[in-house]
């Protein structure tokens, strides 16, 4: 008897879910006036709250892009902070409309999580960080056998881990929180011998470290980490929204279009940044999509083109100071790659 009604529950938990997967998502994003947009729950360079409770950071730009390709008005987002673990249940429930939190696109996500995947935002790779003090003459993680490893629950992080403690014959022993606070406290405090996550995440933390300066980022990168917004599975709509508002972001940098150019670029002579710009007479490139022409216009405006959102937030503009490295645009050697707007 009571597993006929666990059944029947378990049937109608289902059925919402998957009523929420096939809803019409720009309708009830137009309805309710923003984009309701999952982030992390404050992770410097990525998404994060400034002093004055703004987000900043490449992926809360991203919702902002996505905002403005709808509405022609980056402010019409609001965030949801969401742990690793909270994440995918957030999507799949309707309570967000994207995830757009440094997360990476695995098969499991995009088949048994019912994701799709837009693109990716920022290609990273896990590695590990040690308080040099703490852990003189250690320069590779290949030196970390029998280490207490921070790592935080619910992420690809916690698995590669394994591996490749495993892969090298190492012993490790995991120290594992489900919030990132937690995870960072317990690394400051000395508890764990290493930190390990995504690259870009290793150099966010460090700045939030009682003294930055005694940790160092070991050389090893130790998987594959593409970074990128996804939606649910279901809407094709609302999938191709966000996927080519990543790809618009891309073209506009490739194009030279800038913020601070974008106006003037309206009236280039070259028929590409017409197109993109959605100043050709006839153009159909944004209804087709389910929004207005002038939408790169709109994205540009709001957040800049990709490399300047890059830098801003994570690279030489932003305390990372990262390198663009392999997210630099396929004609610039990277593999950063949008399709034609055309
Ligand atoms: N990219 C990995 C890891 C993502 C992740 O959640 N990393 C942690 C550690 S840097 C994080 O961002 N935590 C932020 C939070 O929980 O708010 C994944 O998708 O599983």
């Amino acid at each position: 008897m009571k597993n006929s009604v666990k059944v029947i529950l378990g049937a109608a938990a289902l059925g919402l879910l998957a009523s929420a997967a096939s809803a019409a998502t720009l309708d009830d994003v137009k309805k309710k006036g923003f984009v309701q947009c999952g982030v992390s729950t404050g992770l410097a360079g990525f998404s994060a709250p400034n002093d004055k409770g703004d987000w900043t950071g490449i992926d809360a730009d991203f919702c902002r892009a996505v905002a403005a390709a709808v509405f022609g008005d980056g402010t019409k987002v609001k965030f949801t902070p969401l742990s690793a673990k909270e994440r995918f249940t957030a999507l799949q429930s309707g309570e967000i409309d994207v995830l757009s939190r440094n997360t990476t696109w695995t098969i499991n996500r995009d088949t048994a999580l019912g994701l799709n995947f837009v693109g990716v935002t920022y290609y990273d790779g896990q590695g590990f960080m040690i308080n040099a003090k703490k852990l003189p003459g250690v320069n590779s993680a290949l030196q970390l056998s029998g280490a207490a490893v921070c790592v935080q629950s619910g992420t690809t992080t916690e698995l590669n881990l394994a591996d490749y403690f495993k892969a090298n014959k190492m012993e490790y022993n995991p120290v594992v929180f489900e919030k990132l606070e937690e995870v960072n406290a317990a690394y400051d405090a000395g508890r764990c011998d290493a930190y390990t996550t995504d690259q870009s995440g290793l150099y966010g933390i460090r700045l939030t470290l009682g003294a930055p300066d005694d940790h160092v980022v070991l050389p090893e990168i130790i998987s594959k980490e593409p970074l990128g917004p996804a939606v649910r599975q279901g809407d094709d709509q609302w999938y191709h929204i966000v996927k080519w508002t990543y790809f618009a972001l891309l073209s506009a940098e490739e194009l030279g279009i800038t913020q601070a150019n974008v106006d003037e670029m309206k009236n280039s002579g070259s028929p590409e940044i017409k197109r993109v710009l959605g100043t050709e007479a006839d153009t159909k490139i944004g209804t087709d999509l389910g929004v207005s022409n002038d939408w790169v216009v709109n994205v540009v405006k709001a957040v800049g083109n990709y490399g300047e959102m890059f830098e801003k937030n994570v690279g030489a503009g932003s305390p990372l100071k990262i390198a663009r490295g392999i997210n630099a645009l396929w004609t610039k050697g990277g593999l950063q790659y949008a399709p034609p707007i055309r």
